[in-house]
Order: C-alpha cells, then sequence, then structure tokens
C-alpha cells in the first residue's frame, strides 16, 4: 500500500531535465557540439555509443511536454541550457535562436502556472573550450561566466529560480579523477584544478547575478554524500569522514567555511590553485542550496583504497533499472546534516530524486474496448512515495526544505548507459517519440491534487 504525503500548501513540486539529455536537435539552429557529443565517440566509453544528437527531442517538443507537466499538475520545471547552443563553439557571438527558445519554453511553463527553474551549468561544455584545458583551465570559470551574464540578460524576466551549476563532484571526481564521464581524464593534478575552477566558477556566476538586480534567488546543486559509516567502528567513521570530504566538503567547505576541508589540505596535501579573493567569491551568500539525492553510502574502512574507503555490503532493495540501493532514510539523515552545516535557516530544495525502474510498456483493453499502453512502475511509486514521506519528516523536524523536483520528467540519456536506463515518470518510445505517462506520474497528480493522507 502507498501512502500519498500530504505536504505543506506552499511546497514547491517539479519535475527534473538537463539539456542534453532531452533536448536532441544537436545540428539544429546553430548548435555546435558539446563534450558528451566527443566522449560518446570514444570506443567504450558510452553503452553502444550511443550520443544526445536526438534524445526525448524536447527541443521540438517542448509544449507537448509542458502541456503535460501542467495536466499532472506540477508547480515548476527545472531545465538546462545548452551552452553551445546559446554561444557556438564557446565563442562570445550569442545565438539568437538558442535564446529564442528558451524564451519560449519559459513563456510557455508561465502560460500554464509554472515555475521556470533554470540550471545554467549541466555538464554540455562546448568542445572548444573543452580543447582549452576545460576545467583545468582557470578561463573556463571566466568562460561561464560570461554564459550566465547573457543568460540573466536575456532571460532574466522569466526565470523563477536559477541554479548555477549541477552535481560539482560529478563534474569533477567522474570527469577529471575518474576519467568515466566527459571529458574522460584520470588526472589527479587536473582533477584538484577543476574542482577549484567549477567552485570559483559558481562565485563569478552568483558575483555576476548580484550586480543585475534580477530577485529571483539563485543557489547551487550538489549531490551531497553523506555517507553513514558500516559499524560503530572508528575507523569506519572515519572512512566516512574521508568520503564526505572528498564527495561533499571540495564543494561545500568554500562555500560555507571559505576554506577547503581539513582532510585534503593537512592529511592530504593537496594544493588548489587559490589565487587572490578566489575564497571570498566562492563563499558570497547563495538564496538556496539543492540536493540531489538518490541512495545513501555505507561505507567502511579499508587500508589500501583510495582514501582508504570501500563500499560496505548492502542489503536494501535495489532499484531494477540501474540497482542503486533504496536507501529513503538517508534522505532524512542528509537533509537534516545538511541544514545544521548550513545554519538551519538557508532555504533547501531536493533538485532531483527518482528511480531508474525496468520498466515494461503493456497493452491493456480500456473500459471502452479500445487498447492502451500502460507501464505500471510500482516500485517507482514506492520510492517517491517513501522519499516524499521523508520530506515531510524533514519539514515536521524543522529542516527549511521548500521543495522537490521528479527526475526525470521524461526518459532520457542517462550518460554513459545511453538511453538503457529510464528515470522518467513519462516513458519516452525512442522509436516514435510517444509520451506515454507511467503510474508514477499519476500518482505524482494525486499527491500534487492534495490527495495526502
Ligand atoms: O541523469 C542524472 C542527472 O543528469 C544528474 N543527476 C543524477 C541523474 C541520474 O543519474
Amino acid at each position: 500500500m502507498f501512502t500519498r504525503p500530504a505536504l505543506p500548501e506552499d511546497f514547491l513540486i517539479g519535475t527534473a531535465t538537463a539539456s542534453y539529455q532531452v533536448e536532441g536537435a544537436a545540428n539544429e539552429e546553430g548548435r555546435t557540439s558539446c563534450i558528451w557529443d566527443d566522449f560518446a565517440k570514444v570506443p567504450g566509453a558510452v553503452y553502444e555509443m550511443q550520443d544526445g544528437s536526438v534524445a526525448a527531442d524536447q527541443y521540438h517538443r517542448y509544449k507537448e511536454d509542458i502541456e503535460l507537466m501542467a495536466k499532472l499538475g506540477f508547480g515548476a520545471y527545472r531545465f538546462s541550457v545548452s551552452w553551445p547552443r546559446i554561444l557556438p563553439h564557446g565563442g562570445t557571438q550569442v545565438n539568437r535562436k538558442g535564446i529564442e527558445y528558451y524564451r519560449n519554453l519559459c513563456k510557455k511553463l508561465h502560460k500554464h502556472n509554472m515555475k521556470a527553474c533554470c540550471t545554467i551549468y549541466h555538464w554540455d561544455m562546448p568542445s572548444e573550450i573543452q580543447a582549452k584545458g576545460g576545467w583545468a583551465n582557470r578561463q573556463t570559470a571566466y568562460d561561464l561566466a560570461y554564459l550566465a551574464e547573457i543568460l540573466f540578460m536575456e532571460l532574466g524576466d522569466l526565470v523563477d529560480m536559477w541554479i548555477t551549476i549541477n552535481e560539482a563532484m560529478c563534474i569533477t571526481v567522474l570527469g577529471y579523477l575518474l576519467g568515466i564521464h566527459a571529458p574522460g581524464i584520470k588526472d589527479e593534478d587536473q582533477f584538484r584544478k577543476s574542482v577549484h575552477h567549477v567552485n570559483l566558477a559558481h562565485g563569478l556566476i552568483v558575483k555576476e547575478y548580484r550586480k543585475t538586480g534580477l530577485s529571483a534567488p539563485i543557489g547551487i546543486t550538489h549531490n551531497l554524500e553523506t555517507p553513514r559509516p558500516a559499524s560503530c567502528d572508528k575507523k569506519d567513521q572515519i572512512a566516512a569522514d574521508h568520503h564526505r570530504a572528498i564527495r561533499s566538503g571540495l564543494y561545500m567547505d568554500p562555500i560555507f567555511r571559505k576554506r577547503y576541508p581539513e582532510y585534503v589540505t593537512d592529511e592530504l596535501k593537496w594544493s588548489f590553485p587559490i589565487e587572490k579573493d578566489d575564497m571570498q567569491i566562492i563563499s558570497q551568500p547563495i538564496d538556496f542550496l539543492g540536493i540531489n539525492y538518490y541512495s545513501e553510502h555505507a561505507v567502511q574502512w579499508s587500508d589500501t583504497a583510495p582514501f582508504n574507503v570501500t563500499m560496505a555490503p548492502r542489503w536494501e532493495e535495489k532499484t531494477s533499472g540501474i540497482g542503486w540501493a533504496i536507501t529513503p532514510h538517508g534522505l532524512l539523515r542528509l537533509l537534516k546534516w545538511t541544514s545544521a552545516y548550513t545554519g538551519g535557516k538557508l532555504p533547501i530544495y531536493i533538485t532531483e530524486n527518482g528511480a531508474a525502474c525496468d520498466d515494461k510498456p503493456v497493452i491493456e483493453k480500456a473500459d471502452d474496448g479500445s487498447e492502451t499502453i500502460r507501464i505500471h512502475d510500482n516500485q517507482r511509486i514506492r520510492y517517491l512515495s517513501d522519499h516524499l514521506n521523508i520530506c515531510k519528516e524533514a519539514i515536521r523536524e524543522c529542516v527549511p526544505l521548500k521543495g522537490y523536483f521528479c527526475w526525470s520528467f521524461i526518459d532520457n540519456y542517462e550518460w554513459t548507459h545511453g538511453y538503457t536506463k529510464r528515470f522518467g515518470i513519462v516513458y519516452c518510445d525512442y522509436e516514435t517519440q510517444r509520451r506515454i505517462p507511467k503510474d508514477s506520474a499519476y500518482f505524482l497528480r494525486d499527491v500534487m491534487a492534495g490527495y495526502g493522507d
């Protein structure tokens, strides 16, 4: 039995996607290539070398998608901007067609009383910027701030919520240390540079924004990890601290503590290319913090593993599509930790939460004898229900949680997994681009309609 959590009336419920994962139209109306177009061409990097050139074709279908979101009752849509669609080749010349697209998308959202929540950088860096070093090059922070300046000017009257950067941890750890995301680099020196430059880019964007006089809130989205130690053993607790420092502290401490975590500076003796005023710029106040949450890790000490951290065996049920442990209580721990860490007053939004499940469309006969396609994604409903109930509990425990965005509105390009993992509450038939709401979409519709208990 699912419970339908009743949430405060002003609690914002939205849904989210990102440009490269849904837009497609990769070679249309002036857009040029990005690092994921390039990475997908590297043999072995991405499942069957799939790329985002068509994806869920939202560039051509945004009207239909927004109408469906509105019909389901969402209050907001979190989308991201494709950098090379606005500034082809990563240059300084603005592509008017790109601006027009995002203006139309925002207007359509407003027409349906939905908030436009815009992420400035969700990983699709122009290939040319990467050729100059990408995030290992300090200039990239200024280049992204320039894109932001253009967006504030061109979309500032339409955007209701700004997110500077999505998941700095993935950009840097996966992209520059482990080499499993674009640009596929495995280099500790470049990794440390990328961390500082991504943090700097965030600060530069906020600084630029404060000059504009715009009043929509601006924040950043992190996929924070505050893992739980697998046991009460002191060493496992230290492993958890190390993991938190690398996965969260590297990006949170500069913003909220004006420094890098002691574990990395004092124990690992890492240095970062910090220049005068950088930490001041990075630590400017933000209006909210976005958290993306999917699963909590349980970690244990290892004498030999990097940072002395290894993952402990899990017992929890796993999502059927991607095998991530389902750990709703980890969300409560994370929200409480974050709230305490940020002083208890800073508004928090869950900017992503969802599950990739093994969705199977089935043909069913409707009452009138006609055939309909249905997707009974019960595991996803349970997942969403459990996590929304945790939101309710967190609010009860005084966490300043203001909203929740479900990832994702529609099945899309799941990076190295290509199209094999379906996170959508709406099924995308990639052959026909037909959209079919899954049962989870109807579940959220009912939650948003206020049928809580
Ligand atoms: O699809 C991604 C998204 O781009 C960033 N956050 C995690 C999602 C699921 O892996």
